[in-house]
């Protein structure tokens, strides 16, 4: 039996960077998970009759929000829906089958790199057609229902089974249980030259790959250990935990901190990776070698030839605002075009369905292709082996060749984390403020160009969104940039970008954080972020 049941709006149930984040508790409310998803599918034109493609990262909540949603399904007309084992499906694989099942679009139940567990975090991201996430026009539209909802539906029924795969039925509803990676390591074989890889490790190539107690780990063991023959425990951390292990499932220097120790120390293998909570990061260390996600980028663009997928060419590239501009120099070398989008993958979609690019990247480890619509962890994984067994050198070498061809973007991101909200409102409406006076300014060696608030146009729709970050160019391609985060849970995180770009002819080997000290002192001499947060330091820096 359907049930019509009354509702009230909640307060807040605006998507951000990507989609709803929230404290599990705040999920746990009656009512509040149900009323976001029938607010999405009150915006669904053709819902009935519809293929809809569900899963989440296994984190805490997980199961319970799969069956909620795949009774809402059956009550809203949906006609089949494609639901991985267990409930998991990483963000990228979503992706790949809503676009392989022809389906209306997908629930991805997940927090990504946010901590999991019942004190921790929750989401719900909606992708649609093409596979990507849901634009903001949409976006809006769904919050705009959250406030105005009256009711949502929901099939009387008893959970279904999502460990036993094959087709369960839920009124005239069918839920299909699939295999999570079987369609994805699939389509990874079309892209990649699975056997020069295998070749590569046959020959003694050794890696690991961190999953971070997270979606990634069954994609890992079947692509990385089974299907390329990497040693068994080459997959580190592979097993989905509601709590991810009690950690943060972020690649970063300071999450992923053990990885980077094994990478540096006497024992590091060969390669060295991890992906985040729903798949879609990618973070890459080689031995002796990280490299950032920017630079990441710039040298799969560079390389992307080297590959089967990409043996054409790439048509253009496109990167978020605040990642480095390491990728547009490779752009202007290759002769193809680059754009820069706001943060977040929803700005990527319009370009890729337009096939004005090929490869996307953002500076917080995420890359991905026109593979999918979403950025893709292991598909980034796969690339950098694919063109280290065609190159035969380390992961260090590339770099240095990178950089001695077109200079070295040095690059960090401080956060600061669970701010006051209305400090770091205040703190961005200061340097707002300061815009206009910026330009010609002198930070120590650093002279402004211009101090702007980034707005972008949709290059296909024309649609404009602002207040995307406040950038300020210096001379010579320095640059500070500021932006408050979209997926943050508690109170506001600060991100503050820091670039400075060494010439070929320079030094490129010097450390990171040095190198940059001066941009670190005009963002303070711009922000005052000691004296308006009260922080003496980032509470992360990567
Ligand atoms: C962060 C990153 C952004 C990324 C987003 C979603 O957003 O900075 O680059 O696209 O997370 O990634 P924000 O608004 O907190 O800076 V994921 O892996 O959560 O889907
Ligand atoms: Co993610």
């Amino acid at each position: 039996m359907i049930r019509t049941v009354p509702t009230r709006p909640f307060e807040g149930q605006k998507p951000g960077t990507s989609g709803l984040r929230k404290k599990v508790r705040v999920f746990q409310t009656p009512g509040y998970v149900e009323n976001f998803i029938q607010s999405i599918f009150d915006c669904q034109a053709g819902l009935d009759g519809s293929t809809l493609i569900i899963g989440g990262d296994g984190r805490y909540l997980n199961r319970e929000v799969i069956q909620i949603a795949l009774k809402m399904a059956a009550a809203n007309g949906v006609s089949r829906v494609r639901v991985g084992k267990g409930g998991l499906l990483s963000t990228p694989a979503v992706s790949h089958l809503i676009r392989t099942s022809g389906a209306i679009g997908g629930l991805v139940l997940s927090a990504s790199h946010n901590p999991g567990g019942p004190e921790e975090d929750f989401g719900v991201k909606f992708n649609i057609a093409n596979g990507g996430p849901a634009p903001e026009r949409e976006t809006d539209a769904i919050f705009a229902r959250t406030q105005t909802i009256e009711r949502y539906l929901v099939l009387d029924a008893d959970d279904i089974s999502l460990d036993q795969m094959g087709e369960h039925r839920l009124g005239s509803l069918v839920v299909e249980v699939i295999d999570p990676v079987a369609d994805y390591a699939a389509l990874m074989e079309t892209l990649f030259d699975f056997d020069a890889i295998r070749s590569l490790i046959r020959g003694g190539f050794t890696l690991t790959f961190d999953a971070m107690h997270a979606v990634t780990g069954p994609y890992a063991h079947e692509i990385l250990e089974r299907r390329l023959g990497a040693a068994v425990g080459s997959v580190i951390n592979g097993t989905p935990l509601p709590d991810f292990g009690g950690g943060h499932p972020d690649p970063n220097l300071v999450h992923a901190h053990e990885l980077y120790e094994t990478m540096m120390g006497p024992t590091a293998p060969d390669f060295g990776a991890a992906s985040d909570g729903d798949g879609d990061r990618n973070l890459v260390i080689g031995r002796g070698r990280f490299v950032s996600p920017s630079d990441s980028l710039a040298i799969l663009t560079a390389n992307a030839q080297l590959t089967p997928a990409y043996a054409d060419g790439l048509v253009g590239v496109a990167r978020s605002m605040p990642t480095s501009a390491a990728v547009d120099r490779v752009a202007e070398a290759l002769g193809i075009a680059h754009y820069e989008t706001p943060t977040g993958w929803k700005f990527f979609g319009n370009l890729l369905d337009a096939d004005r690019v090929t490869l996307c990247g953002e500076e917080s480890a995420g890359a991905g292709s026109s593979h999918v619509r979403e950025k893709d962890g292991l598909w980034a994984v796969l690339l950098w082996l694919n063109i280290l067994a065609v190159r035969r050198q380390s992961v260090a070498t590339i770099v240095d060749e990178h950089w001695a061809r077109y200079g070295r973007n040095y690059y960090a991101r401080h956060d600061y984390e669970a701010l006051d909200a209305g400090d770091a409102d205040a703190l961005m409406k200061a340097v707002r403020d300061q815009m206009p006076g910026l330009p010609d300014r002198s930070f120590g060696p650093l002279t402004v160009v211009s101090a702007d608030d980034f707005a972008y146009t949709d290059v296909t729709d024309g649609s404009i969104t602002d207040h995307q970050g406040i950038r300020v160019l210096f001379e010579g391609g320095s640059r500070v940039v500021f932006r408050l985060s979209g997926t943050g849970t508690s109170g506001a995180t600060l991100r503050v970008y820091l670039e400075r770009y060494e010439p070929a002819t320079g030094n490129l080997h010097r450390d990171p954080s040095e190198v940059l000290a001066s941009c670190v002192a005009a963002a303070e001499a711009i922000a005052a972020i000691h004296e308006r947060t009260g922080r003496l330091a980032p509470d992360v820096v990567t």
